[in-house]
């Protein structure tokens, strides 16, 4: 298939005002009549040929103004309609369709999940529902028709608000109508029709007017809702503190659905919700589903006013409404919990998920030029280097002008579809400087590469840092230009006090933060009466890879006095990266191998340091992933070797502090369960502490494992224990795992969790254990949450068995994605992005990948969402 460019990009010839749906259900029947009001663009577009976007759709009618259109008219397929001929004045087209929500296994337009019809039209999924200007800079007024059988679906909902329901007379059947005011894109647009339980609440905005809040779920499920539901009050009360945004309906309704391609759906007051972010209760949910549920349902009511009042022109400009929607709930996050804690776990997610990608064949600007599947791009850069780069923007410009070139934003723009042009621009004339530079960041891929070298001169009492910038070259991108690189920084003295310079010269500074442009730098701090220790790119305020000069005990300098906690964060996992590097060349040499004494001994300052939250030493205490050591590496990857020193590691950690953690693993989180911040950081803390012992411990703490395992009262700790038994082998494993499928067999979303324990064991008989469970009668091959539970959990989560020497890890993965990709194309390519960096491997591990990767590209038939992957994967 031919790439779609952004300098391709034209306005459309026609607009369609209004839209009225009418949409009879039946399981394999369902018709749906759309009724369009269309009229040219301007005086050049009228008249022209009219092409609507259609996906494997049957036409059963087609009327212009009221009367049905000659054959020779238009011409239909599955794929589109044109009008040949239109009239060049406004007209009306009445379209009828006929659809199989039974049998659409994609999941993108009208489908049934558990007998509830519900709808996914991002992106380009309201085209397998109607013929349409299935494009998001084609904004209509919505008046939808829902008729359904009474007792199959009592609830009807779509978008806006409620103007009309009832009985259709002499019939099992009854009707809601419901109309939207806000003209939207067709992405935007949903419908859900089922036999749901509602949880009901209400919100007064900050003007006065009330709103009802509804959470649909699947009956005996009403009692899982609390969370979610506080989570939208709270967020709808943070956006009109923090962005002064006021919802504008008389209903927000949100439906949990339980087959689902991604984590939810912000449709204008109709959000569309997997439900595993919606249900939760301290029986089947851990500390971190309830983090995840806080944050995904204030992304989406976010998105009320960044995506949908203020939309894309094209899906090139994804990132403006993902990148600054997840900057805002990020935000919110951060301050429903602890700040610090937030941060650092943000950028270990971006440090796990987007630096791989922004380092490999899948690498692309946060704003993409081209694409041939835009399903493929709802990725970690577009989402979260684009939510950096916002945060960039705030921290460079400071916080009012950041304030004012927002409020510019939603003023400026409300109501319209845009650019990341036009989001730029209102920040550049709110704070005055010319952002051209920093436009940058949207245009280049790859991760900025910045080394510092520096020099403190007594004489002179001049600190100095010789700087340098560059971008690895990337496949499409063999150079790349300087950034604007915001850097937040302090002196530390000995003592740790900061040390402010009389005169900073070389780089631009404001307040703490001083920002590169130039390849090369050289930035001179004067007045520095005593010898400094730099930390600089506080808070990560920018996305780069920073390459320091400081030795070892510079870090653990900063890993115990930084007053900045990400600093304190970064310097131990600098310093462990470093370890891990050092011990993974031993290992492969063949060579004995001790960790350093002295870092040991930092995590032990760390684990006793009660001035410190327990969130933040349980974070402290975690070593980088062996995913980011395989990223430092670069090249010629043994998974089995970094696994190994990662392992001396934590051991020697763990011996070092036996004591330590013993006390620290007995220490009671008072209390009944909560799953607020400082609780959810005290077993975060207790259950690290069980970790480390279970490296050391023999028959005592493996008993103390199960029990802890057997006494839980919470999914938290049970799955902290389960995990511990499963992936260390101890003999009470099966016992447990029996335990809690009889315990949790009701919850498919307690079970996911079952099934990500066993497929991220670092065992050599994981895979054929996977292959077994892949015939548990709990186990839905079909389910995207189960597939993801099992098969990308493993192929993300499990570096040795996933990169097994003889390629069954990556043939088992292969095949799982071939095997959906007939079904649900979306979440087959999924699976295949873990292929993602395979050159990087050793020669053996990457010659078995390539040649599967070379087989699933010669299947017959692939999907365009997988062959583009595994295109892209080869080249
Ligand atoms: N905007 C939503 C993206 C999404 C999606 C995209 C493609 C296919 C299915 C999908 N489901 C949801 C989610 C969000 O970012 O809020
Ligand atoms: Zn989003």
């Amino acid at each position: 298939a031919p790439a779609i460019r952004l300098e391709d990009y034209t306005p459309s010839p026609y607009r369609i005002d209004r839209v009225h749906l009418t949409v009879k259900l039946a399981p394999t029947a369902t018709s749906v009549e759309a009724k369009l009001w269309v009229r040219a663009a301007d005086h050049t577009t009228a008249g022209t040929p009219l092409v609507l976007d259609g996906d494997a759709l049957t036409l059963t009618g087609l009327e212009l103004n009221g009367l049905p259109l000659l054959q020779n008219a238009f011409m239909a397929t599955p794929a589109r309609l044109d009008i040949k001929d239109p009239p060049s004045g406004p007209f009306t087209l009445k379209i009828t369709t006929q659809l199989d929500p039974e049998n659409n296994t994609a999941l993108m337009g009208l489908y049934r999940s558990s007998g509830t019809y519900c709808t996914q039209c991002e992106a380009e999924g309201f085209r397998r529902i109607t013929y349409f200007l299935d494009r998001p800079d084609v904004l209509s007024v919505y008046t939808t028709r829902i008729e359904a059988r009474a007792s199959e679906a009592p609830v009807l909902l779509s978008n806006g608000n409620l103007l009309d329901h009832g009985k259709i007379a002499g019939t099992d059947r009854h009707f809601a109508v419901w109309h939207d005011p806000h003209p939207k894109p067709s992405y935007l647009f949903a419908l859900v029709a089922g036999d749901l339980a509602r949880v009901t609440d209400s919100f007064t905005t900050m003007s006065g007017r009330p709103v009802a809040l509804n959470i649909y779920v699947e009956h005996g499920r009403e009692g899982l809702c609390d969370w979610a539901m506080d989570s939208l009050k709270r967020s709808m009360r943070w956006d009109e503190t923090v962005f002064g945004r006021e919802y504008d309906l008389e209903v927000f309704n949100i439906v949990a659905v339980s087959d689902f391609n991604m984590g939810a759906m912000e449709n204008k007051g109709l959000n569309i919700f997997n439900d595993k972010y919606i249900l939760a209760d301290p029986e089947t949910a851990t500390d971190q589903d309830y983090a995840n549920i806080e944050a995904v349902i204030a992304h989406e009511y976010f998105h009320n006013w960044t995506g949908n009042r203020i939309t894309c022109r094209d899906w090139f400009q994804l990132c403006l409404k993902e990148g600054l929607t997840v900057f805002r709930d990020q935000e919110f996050s951060g301050d429903m919990r602890s700040r610090a804690v937030k941060r650092i776990s943000d950028v270990r997610l971006l440090k796990t998920h987007q630096f791989p990608e922004d380092a490999g064949p899948l690498a692309h600007p946060v704003r993409p030029r081209k694409y041939k599947e835009i399903n493929n791009f709802y990725t970690a850069t577009v989402y979260e280097k684009g939510a950096e780069i916002v945060r960039m923007l705030k921290t460079w410009l400071g916080d009012g002008a950041f304030r004012d070139g927002m409020n510019l934003y939603f003023r400026r723009h409300d109501g319209e579809a845009t650019t990341i042009e036009a989001f730029i621009a209102c920040f550049q004339e709110a704070s005055g400087k010319d952002l051209t530079q920093f436009f940058r960041w949207y245009e280049q891929a790859g991760t900025p590469k910045v080394t510092v070298r520096s020099a403190y001169d007594r004489k002179a009492m001049t600190l100095t840092l010789h700087l340098n910038q560059t971008i690895p070259p990337l496949p499409g991108q063999p150079s790349a230009q300087p950034a604007v690189i915001p850097l937040r920084f302090a002196l530390l003295d000995e003592r740790g006090q900061e040390v402010i310079p009389a005169r900073i010269d070389g780089a631009e500074v404001r307040g703490d933060v001083l920002t590169l442009d130039r390849a090369r730098q050289t930035v001179t701090f004067h007045g520095i009466d005593r010898p400094v220790l730099p930390s600089l790119g506080r808070g990560f305020s920018a996305p780069v890879q920073l390459e320091l000069d400081q030795n070892t005990q510079d870090f653990l300098f900063l890993a115990s006095h930084d007053a900045d906690p990400f600093n304190r964060w970064q310097s131990l996992q600098t310093l462990s990266t470093r370890e891990l590097i050092r011990l993974t060349g031993h290992i492969r040499a063949g060579e004995p191998a001790e960790p350093d004494r002295d870092l040991v001994q930092a995590f032990g300052g760390v684990l006793g340091d009660d001035a410190l939250e327990p969130a933040f030493r349980a974070l402290a205490l975690t070593l980088p992933t062996e995913l980011d050591i395989a990223r430092e590496l670069g090249q010629s990857v043994d998974p089995d070797a970094i696994h190994a020193a990662q392992r001396l590691l934590l051991k020697a950690i763990a011996t070092a502090h036996s004591t330590a953690f013993e006390t620290a693993a007995a220490s009671p989180v008072p209390g009944p369960y909560s799953p607020d911040a400082k609780a959810a950081g005290q077993r975060a803390l207790v259950n690290k502490a069980l970790g480390y012992l279970a490296l050391t411990g023999g028959e005592e703490t493996a008993r103390l494992i199960a029990r802890r395992f057997e006494q839980a009262d919470n999914m938290t700790d049970r799955i902290a224990a389960l995990t511990l038994l499963v992936h260390h082998d101890l003999a009470d494993a099966p016992k447990a795992l029996d335990a809690f499928r009889k315990r949790h067999a009701g919850s498919p979303l307690a079970m996911d969790k079952w099934f990500q324990v066993q497929a991220t064991a670092p065992s050599g008989a994981t895979l054929a254990r996977l292959r077994a469970l892949t015939r548990d009668p709990l186990y839905d091959a079909s389910n995207p949450n189960r597939i993801r539970a099992l098969v990308q959990s493993f192929a993300m989560g499990n570096p040795t068995q996933f990169a097994r020497k003889d390629g069954a890890g990556f043939a088992f993965v292969a095949d799982s994605a071939l095997a959906i990709d007939g079904r649900n194309p979306q979440v087959a390519s999924m699976l295949l992005t873990s292929f993602r960096s395979w050159r990087s491997l050793e020669t053996a591990r990457a010659k078995a990948a390539e040649s599967i990767l070379k087989r699933v590209f010669e299947t017959g038939n692939l999907s365009r969402d997988s062959a583009d992957i595994v295109e892209r994967c080869l080249q």
